[in-house]
């Protein structure tokens, strides 16, 4: 079913980027006997894992369950050290797992994918790179990850600044020495949480710029209990199974139950004792406490307080506490997981700026300008996040059907069917796109089960005699309509977060992750039960286009 690239190889897929989501692609396609090429923009594997080399970058989903759980040959015999893996040993995963399924013969690094054409006449894209090549295949798929486009924000002065200056989602490889200089961290979001405690140690002077303060809750990383590794690689499948059913993709290693009553109507002394328990426990569990956390303002503000009154017993200065003390709701933006995130501003050399109210008003030659003061530093690292979901998507030119390209078509925001496909793009798969869980839950459960739904469905078009798919316009519209409708009946959309891409000017406002996994899963299984229910299957055939005379047993579904 293939078409060719330019050495004359027939290609069935282009996968973009070679992450998590990537390199399980590239095999379960393989397996499924589509002939594949992942083309990687970075010079090695790994994706998120490749780039955030920040200090202290680290997953704060427990690393056995932020793991594949798709053979179990490598769940049993690869060993992780940590409760909560680092980079490193992330990366050095990844790498194991691209050697032992032999998938670098396929992935192509240094490979910037700049635009993908489809061509209705044989129903087949050509990708352009950078470098100028151009490969045709049937299908694509973006599994260009969530947070991979960098966002530096354009902050008046920003390219004057004499000194060197790093993106934590961009670190150099070779790593920073910050001993004895003087440091400006901008932001203090999960990359901040993780980076600062480490700098500070370094650094001769660490200045934190907050916009926004943040919930930390403690990781209380350790070593790995081995009897813990051995219990739960003997019910491996069990706890695979109960996170793809859960509502967040983890936590069927939690020894603590998620909370069933109300935090309004628990009395004071059990919510107390509840929160508490989770506090010592550590880890993003923390939310679980009660049902309606992240659904009443009342509750919220209850385990809100909990976290404000932890912080102001950490913290000494009563003025820095007050200024750490987050106002916007617990779990409206990403709770971030902590090792000493807090404690590191009672340190002499740390400050804490404040810049809610008018921002940074520059960045000078020798440091920021904030609040009319200038703050002179040696070192800026930029932990200011990612135009999240939709960047690594909307910065490659995809054009579709009739020359309708995905940045037209996502002018409002994004628009998917299932956070998989969209409308006018014919035979074009996104992983763990916008619409879709993703980034609400442990993305690796999301990306496998979004791997595994599209090779089933390639093998489904394979099998049918079919050349093209596409979302129908329709069932998108009901899509996002859905998305809108639960994320509204959640705090989720009452602060200005990157789900909702707040943190980018100019980008629409749309709530793009969908609360829930499990709901999720079972409705993709329904859609692919269906004959895939709400996709348009080779319906230009019926539509009057050029191939509308070699109509022949073509269907739609919708
Ligand atoms: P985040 O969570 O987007 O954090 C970025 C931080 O940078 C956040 O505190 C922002 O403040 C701040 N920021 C962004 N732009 C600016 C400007 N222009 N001026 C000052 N401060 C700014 O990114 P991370 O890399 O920490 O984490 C991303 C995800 O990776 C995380 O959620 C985990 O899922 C893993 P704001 O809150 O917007 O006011």
């Amino acid at each position: 079913m293939g078409s060719q690239d330019q050495g004359g190889n027939e290609l069935d897929v282009v996968v973009i980027g070679a992450g998590f989501a990537g390199l399980y692609m590239l095999h379960s396609l393989r397996k499924a006997g589509f002939t594949v090429r992942v083309l990687e923009a970075g010079s090695g594997i790994g994706g998120t894992w490749y780039w955030n080399r920040y200090p202290g970058a680290r997953c704060d989903v427990q690393s056995l369950e932020y793991s594949y759980g798709f053979d179990e040959d490598l769940e049993q015999e690869w060993e992780w050290t940590e409760k909560y893996a680092t980079q490193p040993e992330i990366l050095a995963y990844l790498e194991h797992v691209a050697e032992r399924f032999d998938l670098h013969r396929d992935i192509q690094l240094d490979t910037l994918v700049t635009a993908a054409t489809f061509d209705e006449g044989t129903n087949s894209w050509t990708v352009e790179t950078e470098a100028g090549d151009r490969l045709t295949s049937r299908f694509v798929v973006a599994a260009t990850g969530c947070l991979s486009s960098a966002n530096v924000p354009d902050i008046p002065g920003r390219d004057s600044f004499e000194g060197p200056t790093y993106h934590t989602g961009r670190w150099p490889h070779e790593g920073v020495d910050f001993t004895g200089q003087r440091v400006a961290v901008i932001g203090t979001g999960s990359s901040a949480v993780q980076a600062i405690p480490i700098i500070a140690e370094q650094a001769a002077e660490l200045t934190v710029f907050q916009r926004t303060a943040t919930y930390a809750v403690p990781a209380h990383n350790e070593p790995l209990d081995p009897e813990l590794v051995t219990e739960v690689k003997a019910r491996y499948r069990e706890v695979r199974a109960a996170n793809r059913l859960a509502m967040a993709g983890f936590g069927a290693l939690s020894t603590l139950q998620p909370g069933g009553t109300s935090a309004l109507e628990v009395g004071e002394d059990e919510r107390e004792r509840l929160l508490e328990e989770r506090w010592q426990t550590g880890g993003l569990g923390f939310l679980g406490a009660f049902p309606d956390t992240l659904l009443s303002p009342e509750a919220n503000e209850v385990v809100a307080e909990f976290v404000r009154a932890k912080i102001r017993s950490i913290v000494k200065d009563p003025d820095v506490a007050e200024l750490l003390c987050p106002k916007q709701v617990i779990g409206c933006k990403r709770l971030c997981v902590d090792t000493g995130y807090y404690e590191t501003f009672n340190r002499p050399n740390v400050r804490l700026v404040d810049i809610s109210t008018s921002g940074i008003e520059a960045i000078t030659p020798t440091g920021v300008r904030a609040n009319g003061t200038d703050h002179e530093v040696d070192v800026i690292v930029f932990a200011t996040g990612f135009d999240a979901m939709t960047g690594a998507l909307t910065r490659i030119r995809f054009e579709g059907a009739g020359g309708r390209t995905l940045a037209d078509a996502w002018s409002e925001g994004p628009k998917t069917y299932l956070g998989i496909g969209v409308a006018g793009l014919p035979n074009l798969f996104l992983i763990t796109g916008p619409g879709s869980p993703s980034v609400l839950t442990n993305m690796v459960t999301s990306i496998e089960q979004h791997v595994e739904w599209i090779t089933d469905c390639l093998t489904y078009l394979r099998a049918g005699g079919h050349e093209r798919i596409e979302a129908d316009p329709a069932a998108v519209e009901q899509w996002v309509a859905h998305v809108n409708g639960i994320a509204g009946f959640t705090l989720f959309p009452t602060c200005n977060s990157w789900y909702l891409g707040a943190n980018i000017p100019g980008k629409p406002r749309v709530f793009m992750p969908l609360p829930g996994l499990g709901p999720y899963v079972a409705q993709c299984d329904a859609v692919a039960a269906n004959g895939y229910e709400g996709f348009l299957i080779d319906a230009h055939r019926h539509a009057g286009t050029p191939l509308a005379a070699e109509a022949k047993g073509a269907e739609a579904v919708s």
